[in-house]
């Protein structure tokens, strides 16, 4: 395999489709001496095969607003692949979804799923509706117009969505009730994230956080460190932001920094339990507005409009938003703040250049597909708990949690230390979560 090569192609067949083509990018970059070992491997042509998907549903999804007014939107959901199991993966409702972003998220997806160790395939779907400002009747009226569409397409052995961006615990329960109502059998584990009491799983709100954390945690401790006091600044304030402050201030760190669209809140004393619970608040109200912290707690938040969490001075930076959302102005400037380590706990947070400022500075960087993987692991747990009729305790489930994220942190330094002991997270994450795949297409011929 040449990557170049590769690259070509895909750009000539996918053109404007960029954030697709940066994911398919760094992976291959990661993976190409290993391929290139392998001779099956290209025989078999794994990589032309892995990096188009299965197959793409995209539909029209109408309903009608509360002026009664007609809406239409696009939906999707991309089916990658299913070498390791029913394709599993997130929904994301936001204004700028299109096939290219839900592909590279999918992409990224097979290789987060297959870190985990569970018999998950990769998914992504959702559709370019905006939440902000909607009423809750029109959240409802939109979930429901979206299912009905989709529902032949999933279930706990076919594909089962979850969350993201714009899609949380109210979403899923629209979006579950009709789900049930049209495919009338309670395949609890056709959609993940449900609410406890009618199949989610404790953990499961806080998991992506929780795993970040005990992502990093790792990190520390390799330099012989500890999470004690270190400066963590986080961006956006919503789930993901929300589980891994809860997390850092548990393991006596500090969050100095979280963010919105609107700009940043400085909290030099740390984020206390309190202001963490009104991130709750603040994200029910659809306002999306950080600035909602500093008006409710000025003597602990200071808000400055227009700059990122990567202004603020910190040990520990981890973007919690979206994608490409730390470039590389902003990796310099926390480099010059002296940033001890960059973890990326959304999907794709960093642009390649910024990746490339940080690995120069020897500042240590892992990426998304790792830190976060988290969230999908404890959708996987939460399927086995509706395949069981059984709710585990919230104890289990985090004791499942933390031993993942170990194994995964184990496998992103045993393929990624190079000969003179240095660790490239990024390779090893993507070699670890490569191989798996890769392994598992072969053994099943060529479908
Ligand atoms: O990006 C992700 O891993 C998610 N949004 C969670 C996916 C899932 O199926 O729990």
């Amino acid at each position: 395999m040449k990557v170049k090569e590769i690259m070509k192609n895909l750009e000539a067949k996918h053109p404007g489709e960029n954030e697709y083509l940066q994911a398919v990018q760094e992976v291959l970059e990661s993976i190409e001496e290993v391929y290139n070992e392998n001779p099956k491997y290209e025989a078999a042509k794994i990589v032309e095969r892995l990096v188009e998907p299965d197959r793409i549903f995209k539909f029209r999804v109408v309903w009608v607003d509360d002026q009664g007014n007609t809406q239409v939107n696009l939906g999707y959901r991309v089916q990658f692949n299913a070498a390791l199991g029913a394709y599993k993966g997130g929904l994301r409702f936001h204004p700028a979804v299109n096939e290219s972003m839900l592909k590279f998220l999918g992409f990224e997806q097979i290789f987060k799923n297959s870190l985990t160790m569970l018999p998950l395939g990769g998914g992504k779907g959702g559709a370019d509706f905006d939440p902000m400002g909607k009423s809750d009747a029109e959240i409802m009226r939109f979930c429901q117009a979206f299912v009905y569409e989709l529902w032949r397409n999933i279930g706990p052995d076919q594909d089962s969505p979850a969350g993201d961006v714009g899609v949380g615990g109210r979403e899923i329960g629209y979006m579950y009730g009709m789900y049930k109502k049209l495919a009338r059998e309670h395949s609890t584990g056709a959609l993940t994230g449900k609410s406890f009491g009618w199949g989610g799983s404790l953990i499961r709100p806080e998991a992506t956080g929780f795993g970040a954390m005990y992502y990093v945690e790792r990190m520390v401790k390799q330099n012989g460190d500890t999470m004690k006091g270190k400066k963590i600044a986080l961006s956006g304030f919503g789930n993901v932001a929300w589980g891994a402050a809860t997390k850092a201030l548990e393991l006596g760190a500090k969050v100095v920094a979280i963010s919105g669209p609107d700009g940043v809140c400085e909290m030099p004393k740390g984020i206390t339990k309190e202001m963490i619970d009104y991130m709750l608040d603040m994200r029910a109200s659809n306002r999306n507005k950080v600035e909602d912290m500093a008006t409710k707690f000025p003597k602990a938040a200071k808000f400055t409009a227009g700059k990122k969490a990567w202004s603020v001075k910190c040990d520990i930076a981890c973007p919690c938003a979206f994608q490409n959302e730390l470039d590389e102005k902003d990796a310099k400037e926390l480099i010059a703040n002296g940033v001890q380590y960059v973890a990326e706990v959304s999907n794709m947070g960093c642009q390649p250049k910024a990746i490339a400022a940080v690995q120069k500075a020897k500042v240590p960087f892992a990426p998304g597909k790792a830190v976060n993987a988290g969230g999908v692991a404890t959708s996987g747990l939460e399927i086995c708990q509706n395949a069981e009729h059984r709710n585990w305790t919230a104890e289990e489930v985090d004791e499942k949690l933390h031993k993942i994220m170990n194994d995964i942190y184990d496998m992103c330094v045993k393929y990624g230390t190079d000969a003179k002991g240095n660790i490239n997270y990024v390779k090893g994450a993507n070699i670890a979560g490569f191989m798996r795949v890769a392994d598992a297409m072969l053994a099943q011929g060529i479908i």
